[in-house]
């Protein structure tokens, strides 16, 4: 009877343990990020979302329609402002990037951390992808004035300073919780 007890106890002090591990993950800001994106017309077009890998990195998962069929540049911006969609979105400003990285996959000193590849959308418009990048952390992207997830009018090249000459800004989603 004492045995059967104690092996009862263990089990629940091995119970609360792994409760507790998981509250810390939760408190370490390890949680699901989003982006909902808007249209260069003002339009809402899909949505983007951000869950952290266990060790380093995250992966994003993009749903949008409406969007012109073809190759389209993705990275995230410097500023978690998307509200001058008629101005194409200058106010979430250049790439996000840590230091001196260029532009680019395919470069030295490449990439920014904001960079990933490009997104493909059929001929109904529609365009979904998952992308996992190893430089990217979640902690980052709501820091300080925030960061947008951007997509623009055509492909990136992987190369070409400062956004791959991907062209217009056509949709964009201020990342947050
Ligand atoms: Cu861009």
């Amino acid at each position: 009877m004492r045995t059967f007890l104690t092996i009862a106890l263990t089990g629940a002090a091995l119970f609360c343990f792994a409760g507790t591990a998981s509250a810390e993950d939760a408190a370490q800001g390890m949680t699901e990020l989003k982006a909902n994106l808007v249209a260069d017309s003002g339009k809402a077009v899909g949505s983007a979302t951000f869950r952290p890998a266990e060790d380093e990195g995250a992966l994003v998962s993009i749903e949008v329609s409406g969007l012109t069929p073809g190759w389209h540049g993705v990275h995230m911006h410097a500023t978690g402002d998307c509200s001058d969609h008629a101005d194409h979105f200058k106010k979430a400003g250049g790439h996000m990037a840590e230091g001196d990285e260029k532009h680019g996959f395919l470069v030295k000193d490449g990439p920014h951390e904001g960079d990933l590849p490009n997104l493909w959308v059929g001929a109904d418009g529609m365009g979904k992808a998952d992308y996992f990048s190893e430089e990217l952390d979640l902690s980052d992207l709501t820091e300080g004035d925030g960061t947008a997830l951007m997509i623009h009018a055509g492909p990136d090249d992987y190369k070409t300073d400062p956004a791959g000459n991907s062209g217009d800004r056509v949709a964009c989603g201020v990342i947050g919780k």
